[in-house]
């Protein structure tokens, strides 16, 4: 399956960049490493345009302190970026995830400010650059993503002035009353401002970052392009735009129509009890997601006598997420204690109140468990999408089950039909989670008829065609605009180092 790539600076039409590549680099207990594939959603949504392009997929192997050379896998070419335990401490662990991940997410858990983290996403993010900019073609497409990467659009740009660069960020982009306690707010938007096209999830996300753009930087906006104008630079055209992300529909419901995955959901629920009602909460352990939100409102309605253990069962299952940081070493101990409780509280010798589960599953099994549940909750407190909702939709190919939604889910703008909640309104989650399981089949499925048409038609391939038709055109016009005006560079925009450089926050 694997094989090293033959010619040495082989130069690719289409790569894309992202701080994980499709394949973690893994030693196992016998000290043998291997390649796994991880198959999320963004590498199924690529994979086909990865094969049919010659593309290259650059990013970090999963593992620190080690170097690969580049390689084929499954037909596309991996171009791995070494990251030391220092760049994964203060990079990864520390700016991405402590800093930008918290603020980016409505500040849920408060974001820390270090210099020396920027110092390090600064320096990772012009290795990723350097990296992109030597393995692609002449006047390539570039697709960068999410918000570990920020500063890769403009630093690859310098580099690369032919390319075509596209940007999509994958989590929210907050209110400017939020993102203006960024110290380096002002670097973040100008290291996005080298991409033709910025995608976000949300219109509001879109509407969020050309906002901050006028406050910081004072350029015109007029949706959804934005004029980029830097000192003696002429004005560039950026799009920033919503572009929804989607899943493999077909995939799921494909492996949900299959008598062996139906047998097994009806082993799990056989294994629960056979009770009327399966629930499903299903996560990354993280702060954003609402568990607790969830929990409480389950334990109070069990509390209440409104719900009886006998009749519903919550199956949780929660997928191990960022150990080593602290916030996510709380948030575990804190949903385990709740989850006791609950069960010490409500469970008798037959039925459980909450089944819970801290792992991950294959695909496979995660589809057995959306047919098992009659009720899917999704209830974060702030996401950029939510694939679990839309998965759980593809999955219920007969039109049954009920999905309730958070508002602050970036698929509550598409999944109208969901019972929609404001997960901080606990009374109000009690009474939608009363109203789900107690909903007549002819309103599931009429609801459900909808959900799945939508989620049907706006699939992964729709959302990375999409994308990469706003990338063309923006293609288009520059060479259009290239032909008219020479020499080229003039119309390029360049980010003031100085500006990346400046320290503005004490640590
Ligand atoms: P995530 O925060 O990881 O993604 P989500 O969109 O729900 O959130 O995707 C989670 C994925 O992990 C789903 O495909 C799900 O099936 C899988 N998963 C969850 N629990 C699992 C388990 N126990 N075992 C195996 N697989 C499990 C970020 C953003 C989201 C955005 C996506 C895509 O935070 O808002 O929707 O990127 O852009």
């Amino acid at each position: 399956m694997i094989a090293p790539i033959s010619a040495p600076g082989a130069t690719y039409e289409f790569v894309v960049v992202s701080n994980r590549l499709p394949v973690d680099h893994v030693i196992g207990a016998d000290g043998e490493s291997s390649w796994q594939r991880s198959p999320g959603g963004l590498v199924t949504a690529l994979e086909p345009l990865m094969r049919s392009t010659d593309g290259a997929w650059v990013g970090w192997a999963g593992q620190p302190d080690l170097e690969f050379e580049p390689f084929e896998s499954d037909g596309m070419s991996i171009v791995p970026v070494p990251l030391t335990a220092n760049d994964i401490e203060n990079y990864y662990e520390g700016f991405s995830n402590d800093t930008l991940w918290p603020l980016y997410h409505d500040v849920i858990a408060p974001p820390s400010f270090y210099r020396v983290w920027w110092d390090s996403y600064v320096s990772v993010n012009k290795r990723f650059a350097d990296a992109a900019a030597a393995v692609s073609a002449q006047n390539a497409v570039v697709w960068v993503h999410d918000y570990q990467l920020q500063l890769v659009p403009t630093m690859l740009r310098e580099l690369r002035p032919d390319l075509t660069i596209g940007f999509f960020n994958h989590i929210p982009f907050p209110p400017y009353g939020i993102y203006s306690q960024l110290p380096w707010r002002r670097q973040i938007i100008e290291g996005l401002f080298g991409a033709d096209v910025i995608g976000f999830q949300r219109v509001q996300d879109a509407a969020n970052f050309s906002r901050a753009v006028r406050r910081l930087t004072g350029m015109t906006t007029r949706n959804p392009v934005i004029e980029v104008r830097a000192k003696n630079q002429p004005m560039r055209r950026v799009i920033a735009k919503a572009f929804p992300i989607s899943i493999d529909a077909a995939s799921f419901e494909e492996l949900a129509r299959q008598p062996h995955i139906q047998a097994r959901a009806r082993e799990i629920r056989d294994g629960l009890g056979n009770p009327k009602t399966v629930m499903l909460g299903v996560d990354r352990l993280d702060y954003t997601k609402g568990i607790g939100h969830r929990l409480q409102a389950f334990g109070e309605l069990l509390a209440e006598g409104r719900l009886s253990v006998e009749d519903v069962t919550l199956l949780q299952v929660a997928n191990p997420s960022r150990e080593r940081v602290k916030a996510y070493m709380d948030l575990r101990d804190e949903i385990e204690l709740t989850v006791g409780r609950i069960n010490g509280d409500f469970a008798t010798m037959s039925h459980t109140a909450i089944s819970y589960h801290h792992r991950g599953y294959p695909r496979d099994e995660m589809v057995a468990l959306y047919l098992a549940a009659d009720v899917m909750l999704v209830t974060a407190l702030r996401d950029g999408m939510n694939l679990v909702a839309k998965e759980y939709v593809a999955s219920r190919f007969d039109d049954t089950g009920v999905l309730i939604l958070s508002e602050f889910a970036g698929a509550a703008d598409e999944l109208h039909r969901a019972v929609l909640v404001n997960p901080h309104d606990i009374d109000g989650l009690k009474d939608a989670i009363v109203r789900a399981i107690e909903m007549p089949h002819r309103e599931q499925a009429r609801r459900m008829r909808s959900l799945r048409k939508r989620v049907l038609e706006y699939d992964a391939a729709r959302w990375s065609t999409t994308f990469l038709a706003a990338l063309a055109d923006a293609r288009q016009r520059r060479s259009t605009l290239d032909s008219r005006l020479d020499p080229i560079d003039d119309l390029e925009w360049t980010i003031d180092r100085r500006t990346v450089n400046r320290r503005t926050a004490d640590g």
